[in-house]
């Protein structure tokens, strides 16, 4: 532990989400000495921020919660099969008492800037409190859905109501009785929230750029006894879980398999009814080739649209909430009356492709079509997801090198984790790792788990730094395209993508499939940080 005696902590670890939270119990159970900075007034991330009506995990609660204590996941008992985000904040809140994690977080501060000292081996971040802390270690637990994105609408300034986004929602209660209200973006958030705001509201325009593929939730009480059956061998099904693709869902149903092309007609059928009577993820499960063959994915989407047209009354509304593109594509949506919410006399759904948005008025917003007046507009309008918390606090490596620059082209790092260039930093799911294409929970306690090996690896040999080779990252970079290459993910506008956001490079983040992504990362682990220069 060379060069790096005047630090304030031995690790800084950035966002108190779930991530941060088990970051600092790992760090300290090796003895280090932690602070985790967080710019929300408590624990939880996602689930403080995202309190929008409807808001719910769409992972199934017995797998979206921690595995590193049994003791917690055989105590804690969730209520219904997709948890709300009031059920998930008390269980966040639950872990952060239980293991005493706040005593070494620092609410209401935001991280604004981080850089790497060369000379004295360290990191250095500057906080909107005006003070500075410095670390051996950085991790950014910054989330990969926390920053928001806010569409850029003419003149919205002059709007008289009140606005809304979805991932930043009041703690305070927001009651829409009686007023006029529009929602902006149906993917996930907005198609939660809508059903709901529809009920409450005088009138709810939605405002629809691209209609999604929605699912059936499916949501209900949990079953006591397949929750006793599922504690009775936890680990057991952890492991299961481990072994898929997107490190859940071992107990969904298992499908055909092979082509969908390869199955007759009533078989295709009888296998989309039951997933879609069944609800929540699986719906593509039942065969193999739903996101590598065109035509067998064309069969399950024409089933939603299908659905579409048999809830929505309207024919002209059904089709317009009809999606084209591939489906999976963008991150398929589960839902609680969504589409049958588009038969209510108060719901209005405005097509902002063929009638865009032009700007927004004292009154409401302006289409090219007309004024719609509103009392409150509700961004569901999503996140820059994937880089930009990480692009917020912009750290700077050596040399004084801005990931923003060495990002410029779109994000470059060795396994997710690290970046050439940024010793001591570690990303929490970031680019490159499978993260959002899995169940997070899983993957978050896998990177930590990796780093906090890692960090004790460093101690135990006496190393101050380690860091990506730049051979490893370009090898990873490559790698991660090549996977993703031929399916069928690259073909739509997703946020994976990053095309949700003008101006951002287009390349797909995530790292499709979680065990050989852990295969490879417990390999270089296994070698002595393979890939790594450690100094
Ligand atoms: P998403 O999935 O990114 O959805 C955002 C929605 O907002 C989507 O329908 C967008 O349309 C729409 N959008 C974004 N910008 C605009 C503008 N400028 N005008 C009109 N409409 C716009 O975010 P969510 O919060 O719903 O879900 C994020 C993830 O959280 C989700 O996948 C789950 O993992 C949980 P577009 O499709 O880009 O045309």
């Amino acid at each position: 532990m060379t060069g790096c005696e005047r630090v304030t902590f031995d690790a800084v670890v950035v966002g108190a989400g779930f991530a941060g939270m088990f970051m600092l119990h790992r760090l300290r159970g090796l003895g280090l000495d932690v602070r985790v900075i967080e710019r929300g007034g408590d624990v939880g991330g996602t689930w403080y921020w995202n309190r929008y009506p409807g808001a719910r995990c769409d992972i199934e609660s017995m797998e979206y919660s921690y595995q590193f204590s049994d003791a917690l996941q055989q105590q804690w008992e969730w209520s219904e099969r997709h948890a709300t985000q009031p059920e998930i904040l008390s269980y966040a809140n639950h872990v952060a008492d239980r293991f005493d994690l706040r005593r070494d977080m620092q609410f209401d501060t935001e991280v604004l800037g981080a850089a790497f000292d060369e000379a004295a081996c360290c990191w250095r971040l500057d906080l909107d409190s005006g003070d500075t802390v410095s670390a051996r270690f950085c991790i950014m637990a910054t989330g990969c859905l926390s920053s928001a994105n806010v569409p850029d609408i003419p003149a919205l300034d002059s709007f008289g109501g009140s606005t809304f986004h979805t991932g930043r929602w009041p703690h305070e209660p927001v009651d829409f009785t009686g007023l006029r209200v529009g929602v902006i973006g149906t993917g996930s958030s907005g198609i939660q929230a809508i059903p709901l705001i529809a009920e409450q509201a005088a009138h709810l325009t939605v405002f629809q750029r691209t209609p999604n593929y929605s699912i059936p939730a499916g949501n209900r009480p949990l079953d006591p006894e397949s929750v006793r059956d599922i504690k009775a061998n936890y680990a057991e099904f952890r492991r299961l879980n481990s072994l898929r693709s997107p490190a859940f869902g071992s107990r969904n149903p298992v499908g055909i398999g092979g082509s969908t092309l390869d199955a007759t007609p009533a078989q295709r059928k009888e296998q989309f009814d039951f997933r879609w009577g069944r609800g929540g993820f699986g719906f593509l499960g039942g065969f193999d080739d739903a996101l590598v063959n065109e035509e067998s994915n064309n069969i399950a989407a024409e089933y939603v649209r299908e659905r579409i047209r048999d809830t929505v009354e309207d024919p002209e509304i059904a089709e317009r909430l009809c999606p084209r593109q591939v489906i999976g594509c963008k991150r398929i949506c589960l839902d609680t009356n969504y589409y049958a919410t588009f038969n209510r006399s108060n719901v209005t759904l405005v097509d902002v492709k063929s009638t865009p948005i032009r700007r927004a008025t004292t009154f409401g917003l302006e289409t090219t079509e007309g004024e719609f007046p509103l009392d409150s507009i509700v961004f569901a309008t999503g996140f820059d997801a994937m880089t930009g918390a990480l692009l917020q606090v912009n750290p700077h490596g050596r040399g004084g090198e801005p990931l923003r620059k060495k990002w410029e082209a779109g994000p470059r790092t060795f396994l997710g984790l690290t970046a050439a260039g940024f010793p001591n930093l570690f990303m929490i799911s970031g680019p490159g790792s499978p993260s959002v294409l899995t169940n997070m929970m899983v993957s978050i306690e896998q990177h930590v788990n990796w780093v906090a090996d890692c960090i004790a690896y460093l101690g135990q040999h006496d190393y101050s730094t380690i860091e990506a080779r730049a051979e490893a990252e370009d090898a990873w970079v490559e790698r991660v395209n090549a996977i993703a290459a031929p399916t069928l993910y690259p073909t739509c506008n997703s946020w994976y993508l990053g095309a949700n956001i003008p101006g951002k490079p287009r390349v797909f983040m995530p790292h499709i499939g979680f065990p050989p992504y852990v295969e490879r990362c417990n390999a270089a682990a296994d070698a002595g940080y393979e890939g790594f220069t450690l100094a």
